[in-house]
Parts: structure tokens; C-alpha cells; sequence
């Protein structure tokens, strides 16, 4: 399909193809009456009155009916029927399908008429599908349709829950028939329930289905992806088969959606029915972890809802097959060190699964199975639904730190389980054998179990994750220690962040006494002068944090200036889609005034290549469907970071990154553009930008690649110290915007970016200190880190122009190959913002040595001044 075109649904005469309009609510109405005119005044009154009262009085009487008229009501259902299974039944069109659900039909409709409430409002059933039960039995799949008064839609749903109870499907189970052989068909068990609201929105314009069968692989996708929006006001089903004693395995590479579920949503069964006891998962915006799921048996239902017109690209995945036994499910485990996980761990484990495994060490150690990932079900209390069993303790949701769990003998049972729906990622866990006197030989034992380095013993960082390895500690000279006994160092007092846990870091921070708020120059204000709209603090930091702007006309050196010179008090106002500047300019500056498109016409056997670049109004730092060397990091998305570009030199491939600030500029570091022995970095003709890019190594449909017309290093820039590491590339021509490729936003030279506040680095650069490039792009998430702080632990390196983030712990860091690509930070209000620019730091992914970006603030003003942007 060309880029722009509009999708329309297209009919597929391979496919079960079902429209189907949903019957629209009564639609009688409420008709006016006229009063008489000329009539004395008095008599008018009387009349209006009397008018007025029969009106309201037929008003309740009308609204009293129509709570009485029947609405419509779809239920959904399942039912397993003793016979042999045919693939002819699933073809919809064969006569066997027919006679089969003409069946199924009948054997509904005795069952509701044998129920006093189901009787009275059923109407009709109809099968959609049927699919191979094993153990020579077949699986009807139906819908079936009631009108119900508003009032007895709850009794109806107890009616249809109770025709399965649970003695009944015991029942079934031992192999009784629960039907009686007078009824049209043998059936083990029928499972009906109503179908998601959602789904039967009068809304939903257009209805269709399409069966695959996944044993040969292959790929769905919705309509008009990659290159048109999905379409409004449809349900689209794709019922997924495997062979039989096989599962069915759904692979997505790209999920972009509405963020609101209620419009737009992709929801998996672990049947070919959308029955929300089997429902797999839900999913709608832009989901950022990886999306894979199993089936529990040779069927899947993937459907997709939309309702109104938007501009989102909609999603693409993988089908394939797996054998049923899954790998690794449970067993026996010895050995005094092994590993296990949830079954087909990274994917998603399948609905209805259980493995226990057994693990058995040498008699006279203890076992114990350290959790590295655990998502598991939700945090429910009890656990009841899908969990993690250890000697009898049950584990669910989701674990950010390591959980240890150990024996008090040299066995240990670990079981793990789920129930009908609603799967997670999983677990993995690594079990070891232990000495009882001595459970972590040469290492420090936390209370949690985990056994860490000696050296991390009192050294300010929580390495245990419950912060065992700082309590009881001796502080050295450089550190404090804070009122719950921990050490921290001392320059991480009162910078505005919790290092102690307990606060007691951020208390007595000065001279302020209680009823004063001390400013971030260290004077003290009374706290009432806080956001009163009166810069008090001199320096403005008792204005700037305040929720509501205040007009003001004196501007701090925090102020965000306007563009007719007025100033806003507000923290980071600008693009946060508020007006706060008397005329707009806070949100004039992260909207750009030019697109454009690229359209290819086919003329002879030729293709033109036709642009046409027109006025509108984009929104930059926004991932665009809203509306439209990384260290401890993992595998980005596609599309996820479309302002990050790849910077390539002649034969050396992926030199640098960079950021896409317009369709015409880039910002990346300084220090990428200096020559080095024969390589002419500093030409601006050796480099070329590749946009859209995802994978380094292998063809990417949606890269787009431009030469550089120019480069702007600052005339500052120290390649000694890295001081003003920025450098701006013009291209040679403009890049199409699109879900793959659009602009980051620029910080006002006030937006402030607190310490601790979150920030993700993106790039291709190494995994680890000396280690190569990288094909697929890499995230990872990090801080920001105070820049006194800082200082101390990069012996005083770090200027005024530059931003430290990373993880003090360690293991998450920007690396070789990263430089000049972003740091991105996303605002309260979604936004993302460049704060950085990958530049230095000391090695990669160190214990207490931080990355160091460039300060785009600092340069936004140059940034302005050399590109226009
Ligand atoms: C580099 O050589 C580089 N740990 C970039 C970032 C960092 C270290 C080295 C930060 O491009």
C-alpha cells in the first residue's frame, strides 16, 4: 500500500468474513407539546403549570418504560462435544460445519428453555467456530443473544454462571455426561458468559474474521500497517489454530495503540472465543517491554477493537508453533547449582500450566533459589490466582529486587502455576547448595539470603536490596551517618534527594528555623512567601516549583522568559500544552511550522518522487501515532526513540548518535567531529545520518538516510576537558516525519531536571567497557545525578555545561559508540525532552562513576542562534 493511502476494508474471499450491524436501541421519542398563546396571563399560568406538570409527568412515565425495554445481550461460550473431531469443521462454509452448528444451536436452546429466567429472553444462537478438543472430542465456540429489561441483566448473568456450577463440571471431569442423552449431543462441558461490553459498542461499524493456521509461520498485522492508521469503528478477529498437541506462539514486534483501552485495544484468548475467563492479555498504547504469548492449547483468539478515527499505527506479529510439552517445565534438579524458569521464559508463560520442580542437594548443605525476574500474576494478597509455590509459601506479582527463598533441608520443592487468564512474564531463578554454617563462603549475607561482595559491606549503596549490607556500619571520615544507623557519603547531604531512606540526609539543612523555607541559595523565607507569586528568595527557587503560573513582571534567572519579555514562575512550563505565557510563546517554541511528505506516483514504468512541504503544526518529543553503546540496558522497540539517529563514516559504519531536533537538524557531540590521523571527521562530507534506523546490521524498511550539508562544532568545545561537547548537523535535505522518525524536544534554557527524576540513554554503542557496537538499538534507564555530588566522584571534572546521569550502583551506563546521542527525559505532561547529550564518563557502567552528558539547556540559546531550531 503507498504511504498516505486510507484504508478500506478489504474483502478476502479466503476468509470467514462476517459483517454484522449490532440492532440499534429503541429509538422512539419524546414528542413537544405547544402551549396556547393569547390567553389571559392568568390562565396562560394555570396552563403552563398544568402543561408542565403532565410533561414531567410523562417524561417519568416514558423514562420509566424505556428502563423497561429490552437491550440487547451477547454471550459467548464454549462447549466440548463428545465426537470426533473433522477438519472439515473448520471451513464455515462445508455442510458438516453447518449441520454441526445447527446442532450446537438446538442443544442451546434446551438448555435455556430448561431455565425460568434464561427462557423468557433468549433469542438466538449461532456458531462461529470449532476446533479440535482432543481426546476425540470437538469444541463449539458460540454467541448467543438475549434482550433483557435493564433490571434483570444481573439475574440473567446468574442464570448463565449457574448453569455450569462447579459440582457440575466435577462431573464432566469424571467423564459423566452432563446433558442427558435425549439432548441433541453428547457435550462433556459448556462454559457461557458475557461478552466484553466493548466488543458489541454500536460504535463497531464493521465486523470481520479471519482463521490462520500458524504450523507454517507467518505474520498478522492490522489494517494498513506500516504505512496508514489503522481504521475506526471495527472488530477484527484472527482465530488461530496449530496442529493438534501443539500450542499456538504470538510473537509482537510492534504495538502501537491508543492509550486509552476503553477506545482502542488488542485483546488474546486462550480460546477461539473472546470469553473473558480465558482472555490471555490486554493490551492498548505503546507497551515498552516485550510482547510474546503462548497458548495453553492449539487455539488462540487475537482481536482487535477500535472505535473512533485516530492517527495510530496499529500492531504487527509473528505467528509460529510450539510443541505442547513446553521446555523445562518442572522436574527433578541436582547438582549443587543449576537454574530453572516459568515455562517459555521470555515469553509470556501460557494460561493452565503447571510444573513443580524437585531439587535435591548433597546431604548436608541447604538448598536455596535466589528469583533474578519475577512477574508472576498480579499483587494479590493471596496469590490464589497465578503463583510461585516454595515449601509451601506462596510468591505472586511483581519483584524488583532478587527474592531468596531457602530450605531448612537439602530438598526443596518449587512449584509454579497459572490459572485460565491473565498471564505475566515469568520468572527466572537460579538455585545453589549451601554450608547452614556458613550460607555465603568469602561474601557478606544479607537479611534477604542473597550473599553479596565484602568490599560493597558499608559503602552507601544498597547492594542487598533491603539495605542489610549498610546497616551496622562504622562510618568512615567522608561519610555521615544517617539516624537509622546507615553511612552515607557526606556531599550527599541536603541535595534535595533521600540517600538515608529515612530522610534524616535532607534535614538541618542550614539555618532555615521550622515555619521557613530555605531557598536554593541558602537563604531562609517565611514559608508562607512560597508560590505567592513574589520572588522572595531573590533567586526565584520559591516561585519556580509552584503548580499554578503566576503573572509575573520580575523574572528570576529561573523565570521562563516569554517571548514578549514577560516571565512564568512555573516549573518547566513550556509544551506542557498549557498556555502560561500571556501570548503562548511557552508553547509556540515545541510545535514547528514545516512537514513534508514524499509521495511516489507511477507514471510508464517510471516512479516520481513528488514533495510538498506545507504549514502545520507538529508536536515534537511526542511519540507521533499519540494523535499520529548502552550498558545494563535491554533491546529497544521499534519506533520507540524516533528522534535517535545513527551517524556513519565512509567504511567504518555507525560512528556516533545523535538526536533529530528538525526535519533539517541533528545535535551530537563535539568530540565525534574531530579528525582523527587519515578519517576527516570534522567534513562535513564523510558523514551521512541514518533515520529511522533500528537494526545496524540488516535492511530496515523504514530507514531514511541523508548526507550532511554542514556542521556546526561549538567554538568552545575542549578536547581535553569536554566542555561544550556539542555540535549541530545541518543535512542536506529534509527527512520525512513519520511514526519512525520525529524531532525531540529542546529545553528552555530554565527547564530544570531534577536529581533523581528518571531519564533513558539510547544508542548502538557497547554492552560493556571495551566491548563492541551493537546491532539493535539499546535502552536503559538511569537518574539523574545532583552535579555536586557529581563532582566529588569525577574529581571535580565536571563543568557548568555538563549533566551527570546513571546508576551509582553500577552495570547501567552509556558506553563507546553512544556519544553524541540522547538522554531523554519525559515531562509530566508525556512529552520528551532532550537533557543530554552522551559525552564522557570514566570507563563504563563503574561502581559511583556516572555518565556524563553535555547540558542542553545550557546550549539551547547557541542551539537557536547556529540552526534556527
Ligand atoms: C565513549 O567513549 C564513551 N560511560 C561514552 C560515554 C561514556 C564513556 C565512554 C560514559 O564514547
Amino acid at each position: 500500500m503507498d504511504k498516505g493511502e486510507k484504508f478500506g476494508p478489504r474483502q478476502d474471499l479466503d476468509l470467514d468474513t462476517t459483517f454484522q450491524f449490532l440492532p440499534a436501541p429503541n429509538a422512539k421519542k419524546l414528542e413537544k407539546k405547544h402551549g396556547r398563546r393569547r390567553l389571559w396571563i392568568g390562565v396562560g399560568f394555570v396552563m403552563a403549570a398544568v402543561a408542565l406538570s403532565l410533561l414531567t409527568g410523562l417524561l417519568v412515565w416514558r423514562l420509566h418504560l424505556h428502563s423497561n425495554d429490552p437491550v440487547p445481550r451477547i454471550y459467548v461460550g464454549s462447549m466440548e462435544i463428545k465426537q470426533h473431531f473433522l477438519s472439515v469443521y473448520e471451513d464455515s462454509s462445508s455442510i458438516q460445519f453447518s449441520e454441526l452448528s445447527s446442532q450446537v444451536s438446538k442443544q442451546l436452546q434446551s438448555m435455556y428453555s430448561k431455565n425460568a429466567v434464561l427462557v423468557k429472553y433468549y433469542k438466538r444462537s449461532s456458531v462461529d467456530a470449532f476446533s479440535d478438543g482432543g481426546g476425540d472430542s470437538v469444541m463449539a465456540y458460540y454467541q448467543s443473544e438475549f434482550d433483557i429489561p435493564a433490571p434483570q441483566l444481573a439475574s440473567v448473568d446468574a442464570a448463565m454462571t449457574s448453569l455450569q456450577t462447579p459440582a457440575e463440571s466435577q462431573q464432566s471431569r469424571q467423564g459423566r455426561v452432563l446433558v442427558k442423552p435425549a439432548d441433541v449431543l453428547d457435550v462433556n462441558s459448556v462454559v457461557t458468559r458475557a461478552i466484553d461490553p466493548r466488543m458489541t459498542s454500536s460504535s463497531i461499524l464493521v465486523k470481520k474474521s479471519f482463521n490462520v493456521h500458524v504450523q507454517d509461520g507467518g505474520m498478522v498485522q492490522s489494517p494498513g500497517f506500516p504505512d496508514s492508521p489503522y481504521p475506526p469503528s471495527i472488530y477484527l478477529q484472527w482465530r488461530m489454530r496449530a496442529d493438534p498437541d501443539h500450542r499456538v506462539r504470538l510473537d509482537f514486534d510492534t504495538l502501537i495503540l491508543e492509550d486509552n483501552c476503553q477506545n482502542d485495544f488488542v485483546k488474546i484468548y486462550d480460546s477461539l472465543a473472546p470469553m473473558e475467563h480465558a482472555a490471555i492479555t490486554e493490551y492498548c498504547g505503546f507497551p515498552h517491554h516485550s510482547l510474546s504469548f503462548v497458548s495453553s492449547g492449539n487455539v488462540m483468539l487475537l482481536t482487535l477493537v477500535t472505535n473512533m478515527e485516530k492517527n495510530f499505527p496499529g500492531f504487527r506479529a509473528n505467528y509460529s508453533q510450539v510443541s505442547l510439552a513446553p521446555p523445562g517445565c518442572g522436574g527433578s534438579l541436582s547438582g549443587d547449582v543449576g537454574f530453572f524458569s516459568s515455562p517459555f521464559f521470555p515469553s509470556s508463560y501460557p494460561p493452565q500450566t503447571t510444573c513443580v520442580w524437585n531439587i535435591q542437594v548433597s546431604h548436608d548443605k541447604l538448598v536455596k533459589v535466589e528469583f533474578r525476574k519475577f512477574y508472576v500474576g498480579n499483587d494479590s494478597s493471596d496469590c490464589s490466582q497465578d503463583y510461585v509455590e516454595v515449601n509451601g509459601r506462596r510468591l505472586c506479582g511483581t519483584k524488583a529486587e532478587s527474592t531468596v527463598v531457602a530450605s531448612r533441608s537439602n530438598a526443596m520443592t518449587v512449584k509454579f502455576n497459572s490459572d485460565s487468564s491473565y498471564v505475566n512474564r515469568g520468572f527466572i531463578a537460579d538455585y545453589e547448595a549451601f554450608i547452614p554454617s556458613d550460607p555465603c563462603p568469602g561474601r557478606f549475607r544479607c537479611t534477604n539470603e542473597l550473599c553479596v561482595d565484602l568490599s560493597l559491606r558499608c559503602d552507601g549503596v544498597d547492594d542487598c536490596g533491603d539495605g542489610s549490607d549498610e546497616d551496622d556500619c562504622t562510618c568512615e571520615a567522608s561519610h555521615m551517618r544517617c539516624e537509622n544507623g546507615r553511612c552515607k557519603a557526606k556531599f550527599w547531604a541536603c541535595d534535595g534527594i533521600n540517600d538515608c531512606g529515612d530522610n534524616s540526609d535532607e534535614r538541618n539543612c542550614g539555618a532555615c528555623n521550622t515555619g521557613e523555607f530555605r531557598c536554593k541559595n541558602g537563604r531562609c523565607v517565611a514559608s508562607a512567601m512560597v508560590c505567592d507569586g513574589k520572588l522572595d528568595c531573590t533567586d526565584g527557587s520559591d516561585e519556580s516549583k509552584c503548580e499554578k503560573s503566576v503573572a509575573m513582571t520580575t523574572c528570576s534567572e529561573l523565570s521562563f522568559r516569554c517571548k514578549d519579555g514577560g516571565c512564568v514562575n512555573k516549573v518547566n512550563p513550556e509544551c506542557d500544552d498549557k498556555d502560561d505565557c500571556e501570548d503562548a510563546s511557552d508553547e509556540e517554541s515545541c510545535r514547528m511550522s514545516s512537514w513534508c511528505t514524499h509521495t511516489n506516483t507511477h507514471t510508464h514504468n517510471n516512479t516520481h518522487t513528488q514533495s510538498s512541504c506545507q504549514l502545520v503544526f507538529l508536536e515534537c518529543g511526542s511519540r507521533p501515532y499519540r494523535s499520529s553503546r548502552i550498558v545494563g540496558g535491554q533491546v529497544s522497540r521499534e519506533a520507540e526513540w524516533p528522534w535517535q539517529v545513527s551517524l556513519h563514516v565512509g567504511t567504518k559504519g555507525h560512528v556516533c548518535g545523535a538526536s533529530l531536533l528538525s526535519p533539517r537538524w541533528l545535535l551530537t557531540a563535539a568530540h565525534c567531529i574531530q579528525d582523527k590521523g587519515p578519517i576527516r571527521y570534522t567534513q562535513a562530507d564523510q558523514w551521512e545520518a541514518f533515520l529511522g534506523q533500528h537494526t545496524q546490521s540488516s535492511a530496515n524498511e523504514w530507514t531514511v538516510r541523508r548526507k550532511v550539508k554542514r556542521i556546526v562544532v561549538h567554538s568552545h568545545f575542549d578536547p581535553f576537558t569536554f566542555d561544550n561537547d556539542v555540535a549541530l548537523m545541518e543535512l542536506d535535505s529534509d527527512v520525512p516525519l513519520n511514526q519512525h522518525i520525529w524531532p525531540i524536544c529542546l529545553p528552555s534554557p530554565t527547564h530544570q531536571f531534577p536529581s533523581g527524576h528518571r531519564a533513558w540513554i539510547t544508542g548502538w554503542g557497547a554492552t560493556r567497557e571495551g566491548g563492541v557496537a551493537v546491532s539493535v538499538l539499546h535502552k536503559a534507564e538511569v537518574r539523574i545525578i545532583n552535579s555536586s555530588v557529581c563532582n566529588s566522584l569525577m574529581k571535580n571534572e565536571v563543568t557548568d555545561g555538563m549533566l551527570c546521569a546513571g546508576v551509582l550502583k553500577g552495570g547501567v551506563d552509556a558506553c563507546q559508540g553512544d556519544s553524541g546521542g540522547p538522554l531523554s527525559v519525559t515531562s509530566q505532561s508525556g512529552r520528551v525532552f532532550l537533557a543530554g547529550v552522551v559525552s564522557w564518563g570514566d570507563g563504563c557502567a563503574r561502581r559511583n562513576k556516572p555518565g556524563v552528558y553535555a547540558r542542553v539547556t545550557k546550549y539551547r540559546r547557541w542551539i537557536k542562534e547556529h540552526s534556527g531550531v
